[in-house]
C-alpha cells in the first residue's frame, strides 16, 4: 500500500458514485483483534418453538411442510402487498409520495434449526443457490415487479429474528435506491468506456493482488477499495452473469463453495458466529437486457476489533460522510491469514 494510504484520505466508490473517508493512522495503535470463544452453542437441531422448522405452525396459524431441503413461502408480514391503493402526492414538490407494491418470501436453508452457511459444507448450500436463482427468477417473471433483492440478516445483532438459517426476499415494482445506483453507474461506464465497470474493477484487482480474499475458478472474494464496514466483502463472478438465475451448474456449484468459504473466515476471525447482513445485486428484472450489469454478493458485517465490539454509523458518519478506520488491505489480509476449517471443526479434529 503506497504511504500517501496510510494517511487520512478518501476512496471514490464508482458503483454508488460516493466517497468513503479512511482514516488509517487511528489504527496506529496496536491491533486489539480480541478472539473469544462464543458461549457453547446449545442450539437443538429442531426447536419446536421455532417458527421456521419443517412440521411447526407458523405465526399465521399455517403449518410448514415436512421439509428436507431447502423451504420458501410467502413471508407472513410482508413489508409490500401486490397491490397498493396508495395515490401520489407532490405537495409542491416538498410533500411527495407514491404507491409502492410487491412481494415478500422467506427462504429456509435448511431442515437443521441449529446451522449456518459457515457450518453448511458447500454441497449442502448449492440448493440454496438454486433457490435463490429460481425465486429470482419466478418472481422476477410477473411483470409487475422491476426488482428481485435476496438478502440474508444472520445474528441477533443484525436484527435477525430466528437462528433458523434463512433469508428473505424483497421483490419490488420499482427499482430501489441502491440498485437504481448501481445500474446507472454500471450504463455510464458501459457508455464511456466499451466495458462493464465490474469486469474493469476485477482486472485491477487480480492484478494489484492486495484485498482478495479467497477465490476459486469462477468466483474471486475481495474487500472493496471503497469498503465503509470494517470485514466488509464483495463476492464477484469472473465470467460477466447479470444475475443468478444465468449462472449454471458449475458455477453455482463454485458460487455455494465460495460463500461457504467466505463464511468460515468470518467465524474464525472473532471466533464467533459472525454477524452480518448480506445480499445479492443482479440486473433488474424489468424485462431489458442490461448488458453492463455484472452479479455480485456484498457482505455487510458490524464486527471491528472482537465479537462484541462493532461498529456504528454516528457523529461523522450521519452527519456528514462514511469513514473507516481499518484499511481495505489490512482487512483483507486478516481474513486470508484465516482456515479454511471452522474453529470448532478445527478444534475437535
Ligand atoms: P429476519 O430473521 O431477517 O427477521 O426474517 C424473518 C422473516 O420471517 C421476517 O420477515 C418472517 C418475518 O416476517 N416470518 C414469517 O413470515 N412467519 C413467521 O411465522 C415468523 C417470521
Amino acid at each position: 500500500m503506497p504511504e500517501s494510504q496510510r494517511t487520512p484520505h478518501r476512496r471514490y466508490n464508482p458503483l454508488l458514485d460516493e466517497w468513503v473517508l479512511c482514516s488509517p493512522h487511528r489504527l496506529q495503535r496496536p491491533w486489539q483483534g480480541k478472539v473469544e470463544d462464543e458461549p457453547e452453542d446449545t442450539r437443538p437441531d429442531y426447536d419446536p418453538s421455532c417458527y421456521l422448522c419443517p412440521g411447526n405452525v407458523r405465526a399465521n396459524g399455517e403449518r410448514n411442510p415436512a421439509y428436507t431441503s431447502t423451504y420458501a413461502f410467502d413471508n407472513d408480514f410482508p413489508a409490500l402487498l401486490p397491490e397498493s391503493s396508495a395515490g401520489a402526492t407532490d405537495g409542491g414538490g416538498l410533500l411527495v409520495s407514491g404507491p409502492a407494491t410487491g412481494r415478500c418470501r422467506v427462504i429456509c436453508f435448511s431442515p437443521r434449526h441449529d446451522l449456518t452457511l459457515a457450518e453448511m459444507s458447500p454441497e449442502e448450500t448449492r440448493p440454496v443457490v438454486d433457490a435463490w436463482a429460481h425465486e429470482t427468477e419466478a418472481i422476477g417473471s410477473d411483470p409487475g415487479i422491476r426488482y428481485v433483492q435476496v438478502f440474508e440478516n444472520k445474528g441477533a445483532m443484525m436484527g435477525c429474528s430466528d437462528p433458523h438459517p434463512h433469508c428473505q426476499v424483497w421483490a419490488t415494482g420499482h427499482v430501489p435506491l441502491i440498485p437504481a445506483r448501481k445500474l446507472a453507474t454500471q450504463r455510464a461506464w458501459l457508455r464511456r468506456h466499451g466495458r462493464d465497470l465490474l469486469g474493469d474493477y476485477l482486472e485491477r484487482e487480480l492484478e494489484a493482488n492486495e484485498r482478495i480474499v479467497c477465490r476459486n475458478r469462477h468466483w474471486i472474494a475481495l474487500v472493496p477499495w471503497w469498503a465503509l464496514w470494517p470485514f466488509e466483502v464483495m463476492v464477484v463472478p469472473v465470467r460477466r452473469v447479470p444475475d443468478l438465475p444465468s449462472l449454471d451448474g458449475d458455477e453455482r456449484d463454485a458460487l455455494a463453495e465460495v460463500l461457504h468459504r467466505v463464511s468460515v473466515r468470518y467465524d474464525n476471525l472473532f471466533r464467533t458466529s459472525f454477524p452480518y447482513s448480506m445480499g445479492f445485486h443482479g440486473r433488474p428484472t424489468d424485462g431489458q437486457e442490461h448488458p453492463w450489469w455484472r452479479l455480485h454478493a456484498v457482505y455487510f458485517p458490524p464486527l471491528l476489533r472482537s465479537a462484541t465490539v462493532r461498529k456504528f454509523l454516528v457523529g461523522f458518519e450521519l452527519t456528514a460522510e462514511p469513514q473507516r478506520d481499518l484499511t481495505a488491505e489490512d482487512a483483507a489480509a486478516r481474513l486470508r491469514d484465516q482456515g479454511e476449517t471452522r474453529y470448532r471443526k478445527a478444534r475437535a479434529q
